[in-house]
């Protein structure tokens, strides 16, 4: 065990009784600080942003140390165990994520191996310790991966989608391929969470960014499951069985009894989900992150305080059979949103959510 000086999210994802709900913000470093857009300058371009671990620990830090949330989450991608599997990942200016080799073919698949986390990604394991050492135990560092069906969308289509009709085309058409796919890539997230935790992450985030985009059954299929196997697998390891695991599915908010079966600790919310209805139906089961709309973000502090007391109550008492709540977002915040916002934001939960745990 560490002696964080701040473990209240960490107390919090235990379901423990705490004084107040934490927060932190997804995408909290990110293109809205202007000390995160002069790093990125400095670094080049995004990629090797993400492979120096002291620029990484760099913008990992800005927001702590302007903010004082209460925890810090590893500066990195989604995109980082594709692009160790060789599909080449580059960032576009105004395109996004872009992949030179995408999957086009069974062969394709069949070529695909199980990235080494200590060697093509090792950087990422670099970045974890210098950060947890940078930190020094102020809060906790959240380690995190893509789902399997996320990264595989982003592998298939090559880029970002409106539509996914390549991966669902795949899905469809060949069930088998598909599912072959998903298998490797939830192998790989499986050994680069292990490695996370090993090299200090302190809690783990599966974000589900299109898991929304599939009927119910598909969902079960194509994404709930492999995310499934990634809790047992992370549950039933003894060096990770007690790093708490959080499930975001975006879009899910129809399968959050589904979710909370798989034995994680929490989920995230997106902002369409009551958090009310959310707490009555699973709130003994797990702990409810997130969920207010990122938008206000971009708007004035007055409607930041405003909406912020709407998730709050929404959630309200924290009552003995409730896991507990942890504020954020529900998605990440957007390059528009402005700074004071922030500022706001950590201000109003930080004051007033202690009324609700007594
Ligand atoms: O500086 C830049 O121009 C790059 C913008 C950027 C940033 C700041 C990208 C490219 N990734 C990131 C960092 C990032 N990505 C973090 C850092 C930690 C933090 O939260 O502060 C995290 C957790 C992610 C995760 C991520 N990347 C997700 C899942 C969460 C979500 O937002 O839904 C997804 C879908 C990605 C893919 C990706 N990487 C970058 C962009 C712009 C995108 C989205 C592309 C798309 O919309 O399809």
């Amino acid at each position: 065990m560490t002696d964080l000086k701040n473990d209240l999210y960490l107390r919090t994802l235990r379901g423990e009784k705490v004084e107040r709900t934490p927060i932190w913000v997804m995408r909290q470093a990110g293109r809205y600080l202007p000390e995160y857009r002069a790093t990125r300058k400095q670094a080049g371009d995004f990629l090797t942003l993400c492979k120096t671990p002291e620029l990484a620990c760099e913008v990992t830090l800005q927001p702590i140390d302007r903010f004082g949330l209460d925890a810090a989450i590893l500066f990195s991608d989604i995109l980082t165990i594709p692009d160790a599997m060789g599909l080449e990942l580059v960032l576009e200016e105004g395109v996004g994520p872009v992949f030179n080799k995408p999957i086009r073919s069974a062969a394709d698949i069949d070529s695909l191996g199980i990235p080494d986390p200590e060697q093509e990604l090792g950087y990422v394991m670099n970045a974890i310790r210098v950060i947890r050492h940078a930190l020094d135990d102020r809060v906790p560092l959240i380690g995190f991966t893509g789902s399997p069906w996320t990264l595989a969308s982003y592998m298939v289509e090559g880029s970002g989608s409106k539509d996914f009709r390549r991966i669902k085309g795949l899905m469809f058409e060949s069930p088998e391929s598909a599912h072959k796919l998903l298998q490797i890539v939830t192998d790989s997230v499986i050994q680069y969470l292990k490695a996370q935790v090993a090299s200090g992450a302190q809690s783990l985030m599966v974000f589900d960014t299109w898991g929304g985009m599939l009927s119910t059954e598909n969902y079960k299929r194509f994404s709930l499951s492999y995310m499934s196997q990634i809790v047992s697998a992370i549950k039933s390891d003894p060096l990770c069985s007690s790093v708490p695991i959080v499930l975001f599915t975006k879009g899910g908010g129809r399968w959050l009894e589904l979710m909370a079966d798989t034995g994680c600790d929490g989920l995230g919310l997106d902002w369409t989900v009551d958090i009310a209805d959310a707490k009555a139906r699973v709130g003994d089961k797990v702990i409810l992150q997130g969920n207010m709309d990122p938008v206000v973000m971009n708007t004035g502090p007055e409607q930041v305080s405003e909406q912020a007391m709407e998730v709050l109550l929404g959630y309200g008492n924290h009552g003995p059979n409730d896991k507990g709540h942890i504020f954020n977002l529900g998605h990440g915040i957007q390059p528009f949103a402005h700074p004071e916002n922030m500022q706001r934001l950590v201000q109003t939960v930080q004051a007033n959510s202690s009324q609700f745990h007594t």
